[in-house]
């Protein structure tokens, strides 16, 4: 009897567990691999054959490729700013690249994409690279206590640089504190005016072990032999040496994935590769043969590699999905002569699209994007739909059954079944962001008139701006070769009215 009793409360108490036990078991985790300056043909799955990037290409083989997938600006703030919020970077004011001393530019009362995965339950982390500003304001004491920041936005864990690795402070916070503080050496930052006294790149560059590019303006504080944007004094415990900035996020990144690999998590690993300055370790100076920005990739490649080892090693990684992507289009030269240019060898970062980074043209925002799920995606698929990082958001939503409370403000479409290879339509219709708005519909991309020069003079990119209507058929025209906006003026008078709506929504 007392037996049976037992025996009864036991399998009660299983039926009342089994399906939280399965629930909790079954939700994928997240690994949101998002890199900075990467080109559309960077990657050996991307038709690169200079370069070799196995680990990446093995997620591409693991799950879909998309050929037609997008940031939502071409650069880094911007698109990263739509990746959270699931808006458009031109409905916020204040949504350029920002110095790395800027206040936070993301509203803490709205939902984010990490905040939708808290919400859910997952614990959220990000390491790597920020960019979307610290703290209420721009003067702001970095021996204290810095927020809002990643924490007050949706994640539960943050081990961040925070803008761009170009830029001071050249420093690592874990959470809301800055690595390394020294109450004797107190850091102090500017982006107006010198302070302190230590060597800047324009008053004493035999000290560089990287010369700056004439006029790009990394010519200020000399930090680990590297001149940089804005002008920082002290902390120099805190500082980091360039060389292991990607071993020190690797490493995070892999001890978290260890760490949580009994509850569901979405990790954003935000690499700094390729971006400037390009300084990679040791293991691969030199290995690629195209100079840094190659070393970096392959660098970059390694860390993949090292996040897919974790979730195998912890038997993650069938359960995961990983989305590859990119803030924006490539670049060569980007501030520092760093050999991209000079040891190109032939490599096309481009693909076949024109322009790159700052861009109209698909250069600027057309970037790998590839999503690996073994459980939840077929092997091997590519994928010709129009899609933005920015879709993310609502997809997940979409995903969770939960759909998002301010959706109707919100530019993130759910296209879940688009990420997942069960449909291969897109979005009808995408506005990117650079130096003049585009607008992409079907095969049809307009490009409004914009007198903005033609090309930058600083990284010799074709801007895409012209004082003319630009369209043109992505289908039979993927280089925008060809403006066919004079002989199709009622597709022009289309596209420029949806644009127009698009936003004043
Ligand atoms: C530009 C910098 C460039 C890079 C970029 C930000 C100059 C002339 N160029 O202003 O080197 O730092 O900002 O890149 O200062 S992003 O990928 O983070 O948007
Ligand atoms: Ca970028």
């Amino acid at each position: 009897m007392i037996l049976e009793s037992i025996r009864l409360k036991n399998t009660l108490l299983l039926l009342f567990l089994f399906p939280l036990f399965v629930f909790a078991q079954d939700k994928p985790n997240v690994v949101m691999i998002y890199v900075d300056d990467l080109g559309y043909g960077d990657l050996s799955s991307y038709g690169a054959t200079k370069i070799q990037t196995p680990h990446i290409d093995q997620l591409a083989k693991d799950g879909i490729r998309f050929t037609n997938g997008h940031s939502s600006a071409a650069t880094c703030t911007p698109s990263r700013y739509s990746l959270m919020t699931g808006k458009y970077p031109f409905r916020k004011s204040g949504t350029g690249v920002l110095p790395g001393d800027a206040a936070l530019i993301i509203d803490q009362n709205q939902i984010t994409l990490p905040e939708l995965f808290k919400q859910q339950g997952y614990e959220t982390a990000i390491v790597g690279k920020w960019h979307l500003g610290l703290g209420n304001q721009v003067e702001k004491n970095w021996n204290e206590e810095i927020k809002p920041g990643p924490l007050e936005v949706g994640y539960n864990y943050s081990y961040i640089f925070p803008a761009t690795a170009d830029r001071v402070p050249t420093v690592f916070l874990e959470g809301h504190i800055v690595q390394g503080i020294d109450p004797k050496d107190p850091i102090h930052v500017s982006y107006k005016a010198k302070v302190g006294n230590e060597p800047t790149g324009l008053e004493n560059p035999e000290l560089l072990k990287m010369k700056a590019s004439l006029n790009h303006g990394h010519n200020q504080t000399i930090i680990n032999g590297i001149g940089r944007i804005g002008w920082m004094t002290g902390g120099v415990q805190s500082r980091w040496v360039d060389e292991e900035v990607t071993p020190t996020f690797t490493d995070k990144a892999v001890n978290y994935i260890r760490q949580h690999k009994d509850n569901p998590f979405f990790l954003s690993y935000h690499a700094t590769e390729p971006h400037v300055p390009r300084m990679p370790s040791t293991q691969f100076k030199g290995k690629s043969g195209l100079g840094f920005r190659g070393d970096a990739i392959l660098q970059l490649d390694h860390t993949v590699g090292e996040i897919s080892k974790a979730l195998k090693d912890n038997g993650l990684y069938e359960n995961t999905i990983i989305i590859f992507t990119s803030d924006n289009g490539a670049v060569l030269d980007d501030g520092y002569e760093d050999g991209a240019v000079t040891q190109l060898n032939g490599h096309n970062p481009f693909g076949p699209f024109r322009g790159g980074k700052y861009s109209s043209f698909e250069g600027g925002t057309r970037v790998p994007f590839i999503i690996s799920w073994p459980k939840g995606i077929k092997k091997s698929q590519e994928s010709d739909a129009l899609i933005c990082q920015m879709d993310l958001l609502s997809s997940f939503a979409n995903y969770f059954k939960k759909p998002l409370a301010n959706q109707s403000e919100l530019d993130s479409e759910n296209i879940w079944n688009t990420f997942i290879g069960k449909d291969k339509k897109g979005r009808e219709y995408l506005v990117k962001s650079a130096g003049s708005q585009s607008i992409t519909k079907g095969n049809m991309k307009y490009i409004l008139p914009s007198k903005g020069p033609a090309i930058s003079k600083l990284t010799n990119t074709e801007l895409g701006n012209n004082p003319e209507d630009q369209l043109y058929n992505l289908a039979q025209d993927p280089g925008e070769k060809s403006n066919i906006a004079k002989e199709n003026p009622k597709i022009v008078a289309e596209l420029k009215s949806l644009l127009e709506r698009i936003k004043n929504k």
